[in-house]
C-alpha cells in the first residue's frame, strides 16, 4: 500500500482498544452493576432499549476492535482522497458503515466531507448540481437495494444531462455472513441491475486492489464527454475487515482524460459550409462543460456574426449578447440555410414542430434545403431501453467530438474563409440581428408589465423583483423552474457560473437539491445562489431545506407556488376540452390546495429563514429584501411567492 497515508488514525484506534478492553473486562457483569460502573462507554437513555440497542449501549463490540487497526475502509477512503472528492452526500446505512466510519475517522471527514441527506434522491441531485457547478463529481452513497431504489430517479436525470455522479452502494456479497432480516433483503446478487440501463459503467469489487481500481476506473469514465453517473457496490465485509495486504494495494494514477475533438477535416467542411452561408445559425445546448465552453461559443458566434439559439442545457451564451437571437427561436430557425447544432440533446424536437393537444401532429421548423451540421459526443454513448435520445433527425454533415474541445479549431477554419467581402457582409448580418436582439428586450420589458400589480403574482414580477435585489451581487441563478423565460429574457447572464441548465431527465424533485449541489459548490467562491422551485417540486422533496439548514448552505430559494402541478393541470384541461366535458373537474389530482401549504413555516421547521406566503406583490420586495440579508450572512433562506400561472 504504497501510497497510504501512514496510519493518521493511529490514536484513535490505540484509544479503541483500550476502551474496548475496559469494555470487555466488564462484560460478564451483570447489567445492573455495570450501569452503575463510573465510566460506561455509552450512557443508556430513559427509556428502556431493546436488547440490540442495549448491547450496543452498554457493551464494547466483542471482537474486532481489540486487534483491528485498519478497515477496508480507511483504504476506500484514500483512494477517495487521491479522486479529490469534495463531498459524500449520503443518508446513513449499515451496508455502508465500513465506509462511513473511516471517512469520519480515518479521513477526518475531509474530502470528502459529509453532507447529511434525508433521501438518497437528494444525494444524487446534489451531486448533479455540484458536479454541473464545480466541474467535477462528487460520491454518493446509499444502503444496498432500498437506498439504491430511492436514488434511481435522481441518477436517470443526471444520465439523461450527461452528467457524473459517483453512486457507491453497500451489499453483502457473502450469503452466510448476512444477519437475518435486513440484511437479507438489503443485500443482492447485483445490486446495480437497475440502475445500469442510465449508468455509464458500474462495478461490484471483490478485493480492495479491485476497488481502488474499479474507483479510478469509474472516475475516468464518469468525467469522459459524454458525462454520466457510474455507480460502485461496496461489500461490507470488504469496508469492514481489517487490511489483509497493505503493501500490496497500490492506487492508480489518474490521467487527466482530454476530451475527443472532432476530426479536422470534418470541421474544415462545416467551416467552409457556415463561413459562405447567408443566415448560418448556431443551436447550443449542453456546449459548455467548464468556464472556457461560453468563451468558445461567443468567438465563434462573432467570427460569423450569425444568429444564436441557446437552448440552455448549460452556460453557453451571454443573454444580452446582441447575436443572441434565443427569443427569436422560429425566425431563426425558419431563416437559417445552415444550422450548427452542438451537443444538442434533442435534435429532432428543436427543429421540428411538435403539437400534442388535440392529435398529435408535426412539422419542420426549418426549410427544407437548410443543411444542418451537428458537433457533439450525444450520440457516442447511447442505451436501448430508455428513450432519452429523441427522434432520428436528418443531418448533412454529423461530427463526433466534444464540441467545446473542438470550437477552437473550427472558428480557426472558419476564419480562414473569411475575406474582406465575406467581413463586410457578416457586419451588416450582425448589425441587423443586434437590432432585433434589442427589440425583443424591448419587448420582454413591456411584456413583462402584463398584469404588474395582480395577485396572485404574475411570475414576471417575481422575476424582475428578484434580479432588481440581486443584480448587483454575484449571483447564480440555477435550478430549472421557469427555465428559459423571464430570467432568459430580462437578466444579464454573462458569467459562466450564472446559470447550469435543467434537470436532463424530467423527474421531478429535481430542482430543490441540485440547487442545493449548486450552492455547495458556489459557498466556496462566495456568490448568491437562487433558485426558482416549483411548489410541485418542492413537494417531492422538502427535506432538502434541512439539509441547506444543518450544512449552512447560503441559498435563496424563491418558491414559485402556483399551488398545482401546474404543468399537468393544463394538459389535463386540454384533454378535457378536446372531449368536450368542460375543465371544471380538471382541478382534482393536479392541484395542492385544500390545505394550502405555508411553505415559509415548512422552512422554519427545517431551521430556514421563511417568508411568505407573499400574495400582494407590494409585500414581494421587503419579504426578498430580508431574505438575501439572511442569504448573505450565510444562511438558507427561503420566500413563498404565490402565483397562478406556470
Ligand atoms: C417524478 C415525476 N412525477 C411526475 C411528473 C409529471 N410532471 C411533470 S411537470 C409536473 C408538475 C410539477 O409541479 P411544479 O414543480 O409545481 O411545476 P408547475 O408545473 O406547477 O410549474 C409533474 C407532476 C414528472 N415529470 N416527474
Ligand atoms: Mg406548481
Amino acid at each position: 500500500m504504497s501510497k497510504r497515508r501512514q496510519s493518521p488514525d493511529a490514536a484513535r484506534r490505540n484509544f479503541l482498544k483500550s476502551a474496548t478492553l475496559v469494555g470487555a473486562a466488564t462484560i460478564a457483569a451483570p447489567i445492573a452493576a455495570r450501569a452503575q460502573s463510573a465510566a460506561p462507554r455509552v450512557r443508556p437513555k430513559a427509556l428502556p432499549p431493546g436488547p440490540l440497542q442495549l448491547a450496543a449501549e452498554t457493551q464494547a463490540p466483542n471482537s474486532d476492535p481489540v486487534n483491528q487497526t485498519t478497515s477496508g475502509g480507511d483504504f476506500m477512503v484514500d483512494v477517495l482522497k487521491t479522486l479529490d472528492i469534495d463531498y459524500l452526500t449520503m443518508n446513513c446505512a449499515s451496508s455502508f458503515r465500513g465506509l462511513h466510519e473511516a471517512v469520519l475517522n480515518h479521513g477526518n471527514n475531509t474530502k470528502p466531507e459529509i453532507i447529511t441527506c434525508a433521501h438518497e434522491e437528494i444525494a444524487v441531485h446534489m451531486g448533479q448540481g455540484y458536479a454541473k457547478m464545480e466541474g467535477k463529481p462528487i460520491a454518493m452513497a446509499c444502503h444496498g437495494v432500498v437506498g439504491l431504489q430511492h436514488a434511481t430517479m435522481a441518477m436517470y436525470n443526471a444520465w439523461c444531462d450527461r452528467v457524473p455522479v459517483m453512486v457507491f452502494g453497500g451489499n453483502i456479497m457473502e450469503a452466510n455472513k448476512r444477519a437475518p432480516g435486513a440484511e437479507w433483503v438489503h443485500s443482492g446478487v447485483d445490486i446495480a441491475a437497475i440502475t445500469r440501463d442510465f449508468t455509464k459503467w458500474d462495478d461490484q469489487p471483490a478485493t480492495l486492489q479491485h476497488f481502488a481500481e474499479s474507483t479510478v476506473r469509474a472516475y475516468k469514465i464518469a468525467t469522459t464527454p459524454p458525462m454520466g453517473p457510474v455507480m460502485i457496490a461496496l461489500d461490507a465485509e470488504l469496508q469492514e475487515n481489517p487490511i489483509a495486504d497493505p503493501e500490496g494495494l497500490r492506487i492508480p494514477k489518474l490521467a487527466k482524460v482530454v476530451p475527443p475533438q472532432g476530426d479536422a477535416g470534418a470541421l474544415a467542411e462545416a467551416a467552409k459550409l457556415l463561413a459562405a452561408a447567408e443566415n448560418p445559425l448556431i443551436v447550443c445546448d449542453r456546449v459548455a462543460r467548464t468556464p472556457d465552453g461560453m468563451a468558445r461559443v461567443v468567438e465563434l458566434a462573432e467570427t460569423l456574426q450569425c444568429a444564436v439559439l441557446d437552448l440552455a442545457g448549460r452556460m453557453n451564451f451571454p443573454s444580452r449578447h446582441p447575436l443572441n437571437q434565443t427569443s427569436r427561436r422560429g425566425t431563426v430557425l425558419m431563416q437559417a440555410d445552415v444550422i450548427l447544432a452542438m451537443e444538442v440533446n434533442d435534435l429532432w424536437g428543436t427543429l421540428n414542430h411538435f403539437r400534442d393537444r388535440i392529435v398529435r401532429t408535426s412539422h419542420p421548423a426549418i426549410k427544407p434545403t437548410a443543411k444542418v451540421i451537428t458537433l457533439g459526443v450525444r450520440d457516442l454513448y447511447l442505451k436501448a431501453n430508455y428513450q432519452d435520445f429523441g427522434r432520428y433527425q436528418d443531418v448533412a454533415l454529423d461530427i463526433a467530438g466534444d464540441a467545446q474541445a473542438s470550437l477552437p479549431a473550427l472558428t480557426e477554419a472558419v476564419k480562414r474563409f473569411v475575406d474582406d467581402g465575406r467581413k463586410t457582409a457578416f457586419a451588416a448580418r450582425g448589425k441587423k440581428l443586434a437590432e432585433a436582439h434589442a427589440q425583443s428586450v424591448a419587448r420582454a420589458r413591456s411584456d413583462a408589465t402584463l398584469g404588474w400589480d395582480a395577485s396572485p403574482i404574475s411570475t414576471a414580477r417575481m422575476c424582475a423583483e428578484v434580479y432588481a435585489q440581486i443584480k448587483d451581487e454575484d449571483w447564480s441563478l440555477v435550478g430549472n423552474a421557469i427555465r428559459n423565460t423571464w430570467p432568459h429574457r430580462l437578466w444579464d447572464f454573462k458569467k459562466p457560473h450564472q446559470w447550469n441548465g435543467v434537470s436532463g431527465g424530467a423527474g421531478v424533485g429535481y430542482n430543490a437539491p441540485s440547487s442545493l449541489g449548486a450552492a455547495l459548490a458556489n459557498k466556496r467562491h462566495g456568490r448568491l445562489t437562487v433558485t426558482f422551485n416549483g411548489d410541485g417540486d418542492l413537494m417531492f422533496v422538502p427535506q432538502t431545506l434541512w439539509t441547506a439548514a444543518h450544512h449552512r448552505i447560503p441559498i435563496l430559494y424563491v418558491v414559485h407556488n402556483n399551488r398545482a402541478y401546474h404543468q399537468e393541470y393544463m394538459y389535463l384541461q386540454a384533454m378535457a376540452a378536446r372531449l368536450n366535458r368542460g375543465i371544471e373537474n380538471t382541478q382534482i389530482g393536479t392541484t395542492i390546495t385544500d390545505p394550502n401549504v405555508d411553505y415559509a413555516t415548512v422552512a422554519r421547521g427545517f431551521g430556514v429563514h421563511g417568508e411568505g406566503p407573499i400574495v400582494d406583490p407590494k409585500d414581494l420586495a421587503p419579504a426578498l429584501s430580508r431574505a438575501i440579508a439572511a442569504v448573505k450572512s450565510g444562511q438558507p433562506a427561503l420566500v413563498d411567492v404565490v402565483t397562478d400561472q406556470r
